[in-house]
């Protein structure tokens, strides 16, 4: 059951921009563009795997030098790449509305901050950095991790991707429950809604009186659950919807 929304008038006009909250959820999609590969398109990211097979701990434990040689390889086509106009959108959404935006992504590249946007959380985590199964320690990882390195903390080998595998529990749940609690209006760019609680953010909004609205390339898998889903090039989407924003506020 849908609780109603706090009014009526259309997604993205309910009040003046200065008195909304909005949180975004990001996913593949909108790196798309600047030449990072999706999970599920053609051509996905695990070369004829099924993501839902092989991000896991388990085939982390049984095949350790592949995954990191897998994880090795994306970050470092992290320097190969750019961000495109719809992190650059976000990051002048940002702006204007400074503690009223936050993006939450679900991507593990760091190109919303690159694009100048600075309340980002990953909710899978991040490529940039190694988390240590023996000290738990975090730090910062520009490198490899398949040559098995010593933790910069305690000395031991035992550094592995800092992301969020199936089965793992994504990061900051507590802070994104709050922001989609308090939002006037959810918008999810460029994700495919197979995967939660991700896809489950939506219900969460509305649940809470957010206006919702779906930006992606083609229908998700949760879209009818939405207010207003656009279909189209994130790279376009997204800047004309927050040039819209932004001409209203
Ligand atoms: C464009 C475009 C362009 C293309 N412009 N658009 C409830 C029901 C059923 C199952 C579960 C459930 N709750 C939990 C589960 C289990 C599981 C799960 O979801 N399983 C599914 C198979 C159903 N979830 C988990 O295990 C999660 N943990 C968990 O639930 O813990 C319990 C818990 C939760 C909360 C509180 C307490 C406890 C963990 C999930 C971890 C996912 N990890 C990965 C890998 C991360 C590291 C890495 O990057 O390698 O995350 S898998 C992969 O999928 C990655 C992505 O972030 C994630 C989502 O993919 P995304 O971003 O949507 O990409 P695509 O490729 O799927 O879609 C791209 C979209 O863009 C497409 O629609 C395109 O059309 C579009 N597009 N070009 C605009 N130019």
């Amino acid at each position: 059951m849908v609780a109603a929304h706090r009014d009526s008038v259309p997604v993205g006009r309910r009040r003046t921009l200065v008195e909304m909250s909005i949180v975004v959820l990001t996913g593949a999609g909108i790196s798309a563009e600047s030449g990072v590969p999706t999970f599920r398109d053609a051509d996905g990211l695990w070369e004829g795997h099924r993501v839902e097979d092989v991000a896991t701990p388990e085939a982390y434990a049984a095949q350790p030098a592949v995954v990191h040689r897998f994880y090795d390889d994306r970050r470092a086509a992290l320097a190969g790449v750019e961000p495109n106009p719809a992190h650059r959108a976000l990051a002048r959404l940002e702006e204007r509305l400074g503690d009223d935006l936050l993006v939450v992504t679900q991507n593990i590249d760091d190109l919303h901050e690159r694009a100048g946007s600075t309340r980002v959380l990953h909710m899978h985590g991040e490529l940039l950095s190694a988390l240590c199964r023996a000290c738990e320690g975090r730090v910062r990882w520009t490198g490899r991790l398949g040559e098995f390195p010593a933790c910069p903390s305690c000395g031991i080998s035992a550094l592995r991707p800092d992301v969020v595998w199936f089965g793992e529990v994504p990061y900051e749940m507590d802070r994104i429950a709050a922001a989609l609690e308090a939002a006037d209006l959810f918008v999810s760019i460029g994700t495919s809604g197979a995967v939660y609680p991700a896809a489950g953010f939506v219900q969460h909004a509305r649940a809470h009186g957010a206006a919702t609205l779906e930006l992606n390339l083609q229908p998700s898998e949760v879209s009818r659950l939405f207010d207003e889903t656009r279909h189209g090039l994130a790279g376009e989407l997204v800047p004309a919807w927050v040039a819209e924003l932004l001409a209203d506020g």
